[in-house]
């Protein structure tokens, strides 16, 4: 089935930094392998918008800030549950950039998330406390956008909250799976492709946009 693309629709590009991909220290597996993929996928789009994990180094979503905790066990905080990674994305580091082969230059904002010490945020909405908006919802309205395409790293963690966020926030939301990879601790991926279905998230390969 091919999605014709409209100057309406957003390609999200989802924290393709290096801290996620090959020798990153939350690296995920195959994570360089979109890079050419997202970048074929962002000429067919006008509107191109970016997330970026970028936390303090004593961010509470890192294990090495509980004493006796190792990354993937997880704690109880205020909001939830919350799983415990590897200290990655610390701001002014380079595994906190964007990786230099994106090439899209047409790129329009760069949402940062995750700069608030006491709260993680894997999705680009809206921050794991479920209140805290990180101002990408505003900005999609006042720009009058149509669907939203995700893309990028990883699947089953900022690619699903920043996908199902949008579908709960009213937008119509694809996530085009070829252009991602997934973490996959404990059954993270599976758990993420059930909760985007029945959210009404759709699940597309490139080829659908591409041809
Ligand atoms: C992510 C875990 C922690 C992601 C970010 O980008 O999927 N995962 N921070
Ligand atoms: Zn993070």
């Amino acid at each position: 089935m091919t999605i014709a693309v409209t100057p309406q629709d957003v390609l999200v590009v989802v924290d393709v930094q290096y801290d996620f991909l090959p020798g990153g220290s939350l690296a995920v597996a195959g994570g360089d392998e979109i890079v050419p993929l997202v970048n074929k996928l962002a000429t067919r789009f006008r509107n191109v918008v970016f997330t970026q994990d970028w936390h303090p180094a004593d961010h509470i979503s890192f294990a090495s800030q509980h004493e006796g905790k190792a990354p993937f066990e997880t704690i109880e905080l205020d909001y939830g549950t919350q799983v415990l990674w590897p200290d990655h994305c610390v701001w002014q580091t380079r595994g906190a950039e964007l990786s230099r082969d994106l090439n899209i230059p047409h790129a329009q904002l760069i949402i940062r998330k995750g700069y608030n010490k006491a709260i993680d945020s894997y999705s680009g909405f809206q921050e794991a406390d479920r209140e805290t908006l990180t101002g990408l919802a505003g900005y999609l309205s006042e720009r009058d956008v149509g669907r939203l395409f995700v893309v990028g790293l990883a699947t089953d963690f900022c690619v699903a909250w920043t996908a199902l966020d949008g579908a709960a926030g009213g937008f119509d939301v694809t996530v085009i799976e070829d252009a991602t990879r997934a973490i996959d601790a404990n059954g993270s991926l599976e758990q993420a492709w059930a909760d985007m279905e029945a959210a009404g998230v759709s699940r597309i390969p490139s080829r659908d946009i591409l041809g």
